[in-house]
């Protein structure tokens, strides 16, 4: 048997907005996971539309194609091709479980949640000659018989990370915009793999690096503190994502940081308290964003901030004073989004009971574009003030004055992951363009590693929280 996988670009090619590194950091993981489960004579193709060509020359018997919102509208054109052609045509993913009836007009099967039991399913279905148009994932899910995923049809060469990997499923919290509650259900939000099995995956993995894509790394503390204890004397380096409230506790980050935690993606979301009340971000409220970066710091972790823009609360001065304030506690890399309702989520549901959705152009709803009418300005004084809010935060000047809030090390590093990262576009462009992506690890890698975490302040170590929950003022 044939099967071709493909994870269609994110954004098109040809796109202005189609950034080649940004796209080349991370392989197809969950089709991968999914290749896993297929026979060990079939002969599978699989292809990342963000670092290679989809060739839609071949002939597969099945076709497995991973659908998010922006990629929509190219998933559905591939999957038209192959069924004309003849193939089995499946899609699965975000979207798809978002918008399943959208999805089957294009699919002859579609796949609603994680596919770690629906597929087995379907391949045992098809083998027998009797698929079915829809399979949707049970609750009560574990990931404890998870078969190895196939690295081996990862082509390593073409990412700048290609140690990822993924250690649970879904997120403790219920944050409104996420579209979590209704990929993974309520009940089975959020789920870990064995630990004995993430440490052998982790061992497996060539070179220092390994990147968590996991939503929230901390989110299950006895595991987390069991992995961190694991990994502690491997020798690696690594990044992720927690909460906030994940990190200002003690415990957790001080035994991240001695297995080699060096940065962190924190969704800190926005500096209003109301903002985050109205959407369900209550993990973040009452806590002390200073006193969290501040803490984190000092374990030597470098801070990936994530702000979203055009709550209700916002107005157009909220540009300037998020992006002031990262840059004040020294914040080493921000991504900015402009909220998006993703259909499927509540947010989406309250939004278009509100009648302030504006289209369902699903290609534009990649944060970057005003999707839905926001209460405190104009759409596109949305859209430009995201774009001023990066344009503010990765002026060289305000990476100068972020790296002074460090010491020396912290600073060279604070210039050179930030500069690195989005000031010599240029130098990532060729290096992609030559297929020599992967030359630019060992300097990530180097420049993850320039400080090491300092013994914890004995503070920490009485009982007494690092930092105090204290109302929120973020600015
Ligand atoms: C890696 C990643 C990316 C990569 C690219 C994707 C890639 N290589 O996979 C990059 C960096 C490019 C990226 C970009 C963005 N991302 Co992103 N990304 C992720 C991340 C961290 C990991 C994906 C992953 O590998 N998961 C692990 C595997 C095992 O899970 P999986 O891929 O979902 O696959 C499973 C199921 O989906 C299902 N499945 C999938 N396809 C199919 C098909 C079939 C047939 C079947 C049976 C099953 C099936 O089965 C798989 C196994 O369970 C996720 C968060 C997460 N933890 O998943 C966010 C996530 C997907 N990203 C998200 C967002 C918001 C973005 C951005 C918009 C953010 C931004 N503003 O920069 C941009 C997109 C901008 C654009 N449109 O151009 C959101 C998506 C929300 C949504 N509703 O679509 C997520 C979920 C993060 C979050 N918690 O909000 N991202």
């Amino acid at each position: 048997m044939k099967v071709k996988m493909i994870l269609p670009a994110l954004t098109e090619a040809r796109s202005p907005l189609f950034r080649p590194i940004k796209y080349s950091l991370f392989p197809p993981l969950g089709l991968a996971t999914l290749a896993a489960y297929l026979p060990a004579d079939a002969e599978i193709t699989l292809q990342d539309e963000h670092v290679e060509h989809v060739d839609l020359s071949d002939e597969p018997d099945l076709v497995i194609i991973q659908v998010y919102i922006t990629s929509a509208s190219r998933a559905y054109r591939y999957a038209d091709h192959y069924r004309k052609k003849g193939a089995h045509v499946c899609l699965g993913g975000l979207h798809v479980t978002s918008l399943p009836d959208e999805a089957a007009a294009h699919a002859d099967t579609v796949f609603l949640g994680p596919g770690e039991d629906t597929f087995p399913e379907f391949l045992r279905d098809f083998k027998a000659g009797r698929p079915k148009p829809c399979y949707a994932a049970p609750l009560g899910r574990t990931l404890d018989h998870l078969p190895p995923m196939r690295r081996d049809l990862i082509k390593r060469d073409l990412y700048l990370v290609p140690n990822s990997i993924i250690v649970s499923r879904g997120c403790p919290h219920h944050c409104d915009f996420c579209y979590k509650d209704a990929f993974f259900g309520k009940g089975t939000g959020f789920y870990v793999r064995k630990v004995d099995d993430a440490l052998a995956e982790i061992d497996s993995l060539p070179g220092r690096h390994v990147y968590f894509l996991d939503d929230h790394l901390l989110g299950e503390p006895r595991f987390a503190a069991m992995l961190f204890d694991g990994m502690k004397g491997m020798g690696r380096v690594f990044q992720g994502a927690a909460t906030v409230n994940s990190l200002i506790k003690p415990g957790l980050l001080e035994k991240a940081a001695e297995a080699g935690l060096r940065s962190i993606f924190v969704g800190f979301e926005n500096l209003d308290a109301n903002n985050l009340r109205d959407h369900g971000k209550v993990q973040n409220l009452g806590r002390d964003y200073n006193a969290a970066v501040r803490r984190v710091h000092e374990h030597g972790v470098m801070v990936n901030g994530s702000f979203v823009f055009g709550m209700d609360e916002d107005g157009p001065d909220v540009f300037e004073r998020t992006a002031d304030w990262a840059v004040s506690q020294g914040i080493e890399t921000s991504t900015f989004h402009v909220m998006t309702p993703y259909p499927g989520t509540a947010l989406f549901q309250r939004m278009e009971a509100e009648g302030r959705m504006l289209h369902r152009d699903w290609d534009l709803y990649d944060t970057r574009h005003t999707v839905f009418r926001p209460a405190r300005m104009t759409p596109e004084q949305l859209e430009n003030g995201y774009w001023n809010a990066y344009g503010r935060f990765y002026e060289w000047g305000n990476i100068f004055k972020g790296a002074m809030t460090k010491e020396a090390a912290g600073a060279l590093r604070h210039i050179a992951y930030a500069g690195g990262w989005k000031k010599f576009e240029w130098v990532w462009h060729a290096l992609i363009r030559m297929k020599q992506v992967a030359l630019g690890l060992p300097l990530l890698e180097r420049a993850l590693d320039l400080t090491r975490p300092p013994r914890p302040a004995a503070r920490e170590f009485n009982g007494e929280p690092a930092a105090r929950a204290v109302p929120m003022d973020g600015r």
